[in-house]
């Protein structure tokens, strides 16, 4: 039997690492379904720690639901304190239109946080139609969004100092000005 090789990759991408080491993150969990979010809290925390992150570096900070969480976390990303904020929270579809209403601010809120500061945030909201459904993603069935947003985080906090470090040439905070960018030769 004759083993191929993995394809080379065609283009070259500039990707995060996933090493968490020696970066800073602050993780903002609703109380609202308690139940669920904890347990993203715990996945959070270890992808973070098993990704190189120190717990001195690990802010936690809790509110009371999902609609508090851009506020929260566009408050601690103005501290520019973190290199990424991760999001977590548990919306589930009730009775009235209350999650309607909710679902999209919340997600349009952190979005616009993460755009407006330039700090990479992780959505770790669960956004389900039934409680089973959460708990899937919640370390069951469909693993654990904690998890994914932690890793998220790291990679996006990675991939935006490598876009930083590539415009400054590699040296640290330091961006070439579009002046002194080479000229095309004639
Ligand atoms: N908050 C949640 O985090 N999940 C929900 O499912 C939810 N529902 O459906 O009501 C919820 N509501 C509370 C909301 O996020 C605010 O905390 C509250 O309205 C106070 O501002």
């Amino acid at each position: 039997m004759k083993l191929e090789r993995p394809p080379e990759r065609a283009t070259p991408a500039l990707e995060g690492s996933l090493s968490a080491a020696g970066k800073r993150f602050a993780i903002v969990v609703s109380r609202f379904n308690a139940f669920i979010t904890e347990r993203l809290f715990q996945s959070a925390y270890d992808g973070l720690l098993r990704s190189g992150a120190r717990k001195k570096d690990i802010a936690l900070v809790r509110i009371p639901g999902a609609f508090e969480i851009p506020l929260a976390s566009r408050a601690l990303a103005e501290t520019k304190k973190y290199d990424a904020i991760i999001c977590l929270g548990c919306l589930i579809r009730g009775d009235t239109a209350h999650y309607d209403v909710i679902v999209n601010e919340v997600t349009r809120g952190i979005g616009q946080s993460a755009q407006e500061t330039g700090v990479p945030h992780a959505f770790g909201v669960l956004t389900c139609e039934t409680l089973e459904q959460a708990i899937d993603r919640a370390g069951l069935k469909m693993g654990n969004k904690g998890f994914e947003a932690a890793l998220a985080a790291v990679e996006m906090a990675n991939l935006r100092a490598g876009v930083r470090s590539q415009v400054s040439g590699g040296r640290k905070g330091k961006a070439t000005p579009a002046s002194r960018k080479r000229k095309p030769r004639s």
